[in-house]
Parts: C-alpha cells; structure tokens; sequence
C-alpha cells in the first residue's frame, strides 16, 4: 500500500533535491507539489520543480505557486540558490516543460488535491506552514483527510539559526517566517511529526559526503545531486550561518522511511511576538508534536543514495 504524499517546498537547495528522492519512493504516491517563495524565488522554483518531474519522476501532477508573503524575509544570497538548480544542465536538456501549472494557488491547490484524493494524505512541508494555515483558516474540514503532517521547522535548543536584528536567536527559520502560521497549525488537531534542528545536527554536508556523491557521479541521479550541493558550504572546521545541514532531505526521507530515526512526544507552544518570533519551546500549556531527536546517520545516507542510484 502506498502512502499518498503532498508535498509544499520553499525552492531551497534541500527542497529541491527532496522533490527528487520523494519522485523515487515505491511507497508513496505523490498527489500534488506547490511552491511558497520563501528561502527561494518563486519563477525558478516553480520552473524547477516542472523540470524534475519531467526529469525525473513518472508522475501527471500540477505544480503550484503560493501567494503567501511570510513575516520575515529570509537572506536573498540563499534564496537565489533557487536560479542555480533550475539552471543546471541535466534539467534543460530538453529545452521544454510539460509539467503543468495550476490555475490555483498554493492553499488553494492544497485544499482541493486533498477533497479529490481517495483517502487520508500526509502532508510534507519543508518551509513555512503558511500555505497550510491558509487552507486550514479558509476550510477547516480539511483536517480529517490529513493523516499527518511531517514538517522541517522549529526547534527546542536555546539556539536556533535565527541570527537578525529585534530577535533573540532561540528561532528556526522556517517558523521565524511565518510564526503566526506556525500557531495556526498548532491550534488544528492535526498529527505533527516535526524535524527540528536539532535532528538534523548529525546530518551536515560534509567534504566527506560529497566525495561519496562524486565517486557515483555515473549514475545520473547522485551527480544531479552532487551538483545541486556543489552551491551551499560543507562543515569543515566550525559551524557558521551557512553551513548546510540535510534538514529537508532528512524530513523527506523520514516520510518515506520512519526506521532511520528516533521520535519522541513532547509538548510544545509557539511565540509570535518579538523578540521571540517563531519560537518553539517545550511547555506543558503546549499542543502534542513528535520530535525526531535521533539519526542513524549511516542508514539516512545509505537510503537516499540508493533512491538516488535507482533515478533514471
Ligand atoms: O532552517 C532550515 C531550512 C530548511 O527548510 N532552510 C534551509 C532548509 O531548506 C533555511 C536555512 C537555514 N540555514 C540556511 C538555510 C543556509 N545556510 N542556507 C540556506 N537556507
Ligand atoms: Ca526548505
């Protein structure tokens, strides 16, 4: 039985590359892609994510672009990593798209692949819950056809990646965006199965990672990778504001395969003032969230190259 898949992305290096290994899962069907022009630009987002599922999936879905705008826009020398993978050779052999836009928007888009989908979905989001807190505050009956909702976002260390002015730094971006979303969802009693931070802590992009991925540059689908983290820095001596860490591709392949990592449930509320904005914290007053607190490093890289390998 395969799981149906919704999958909003913020058009990321990471996002990007989870749209791909989501396309290779035997077990889940993907029902609908949209994209939210948040640590990325909207037109390559898009366009970018049209090309690899012409590239490399077997999928007749839409793709559609939200017309949210989040609270705290994020630093524009990552969002134009957007234009480096819609760029890249192997997307634009062709020379044409066939994947088609939605006349919808996002939230909308979202709303109705879930009403016309046979059964319950599991959404994945990557980025801000914007898009869902729209749909959720225009059709709250969306709810019970959600089974579940896996998010990279929020964490719970004193320290998030939050590094602007008029803040405390205790955020993850993606709340930091947009946390008045953040507290829209965490109102729903939808099932959430959060990646924060601190999950990913055991999965950054390493010199070491990368040579694995240029050693299987034959097959198609681990260069496609390789080049698309030839953009971001590895940690190499110490962690800095752009260090990259498998956060999407983490919560993409947890999707897939829940055996890669540990969860617990804690109880969790969101701030939305300043100079806390975005921040999740562990409270008894909170709503239910299952963490990710554990990576079996080696199994994660093992599962996403072979999804890799099998790509054609
Ligand atoms: O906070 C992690 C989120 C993930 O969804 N994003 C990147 C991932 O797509 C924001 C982010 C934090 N640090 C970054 C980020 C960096 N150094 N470069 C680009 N994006
Ligand atoms: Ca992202």
């Amino acid at each position: 039985m395969s799981t149906n898949v919704y999958f909003n992305h913020d058009a990321g290096i990471d996002d990007l590359v989870s749209l791909f290994l989501l396309l290779q899962m035997d077990d889940v069907k993907v029902t609908g892609v949209s994209v939210i022009p948040a640590d990325g630009y909207l037109e390559p987002g898009i366009s970018a994510s049209q090309k690899i599922i012409d590239r490399f999936g077997s999928y007749d879905i839409e793709v559609a672009k939200s017309t949210s705008r989040g609270m705290n826009p994020f630093p524009k020398e990552w969002r134009m990593h957007t234009f480096y993978v819609d760029a890249l050779p192997i997307l634009n052999e062709k020379g044409e798209v066939q994947t088609k836009i939605s006349q919808l928007p996002a939230h909308d888009h979202l709303i109705e692949t879930l009403q016309h989908t046979a059964g319950k979905t599991t959404l994945l989001f990557t980025g801000p819950l914007t898009d869902l807190a729209r749909a959720l505050e225009k059709m709250p009956e969306i709810e019970e056809k959600i089974d579940k909702l896996v998010w990279m976002g929020g964490t719970f260390q004193e320290v998030g990646n939050v590094q602007e002015p008029e803040h405390d730094g205790t955020a993850e971006w993606n709340a930091f965006w947009d946390p008045e979303a953040v507290a829209k969802v965490w109102e729903s009693k939808i099932k959430i199965e959060m990646v924060a931070l601190e999950s990913t802590n055991q999965v950054p992009l390493t010199p070491a990672i990368r040579q694995m991925w240029a050693s299987l540059r034959r097959y198609e689908g681990v260069d496609f990778v390789g080049q698309c983290y030839a953009a971001c820095p590895p940690l190499v001596h110490i962690e800095t504001n752009s260090t990259y860490y498998l956060w999407d591709v983490l919560t993409t392949a947890f999707t897939g395969n829940s055996t890669l990592v540990k969860v617990k449930t804690v109880s969790s509320i969101v701030h939305t003032e300043t100079p806390s904005q975005g921040r999740t914290e562990i409270s008894e007053e909170g709503r239910p969230v299952d963490v990710v607190y554990d990576v079996t490093a080696e199994s994660f890289f093992t599962y996403i190259t072979d999804l890799m390998k099998k790509a054609v």
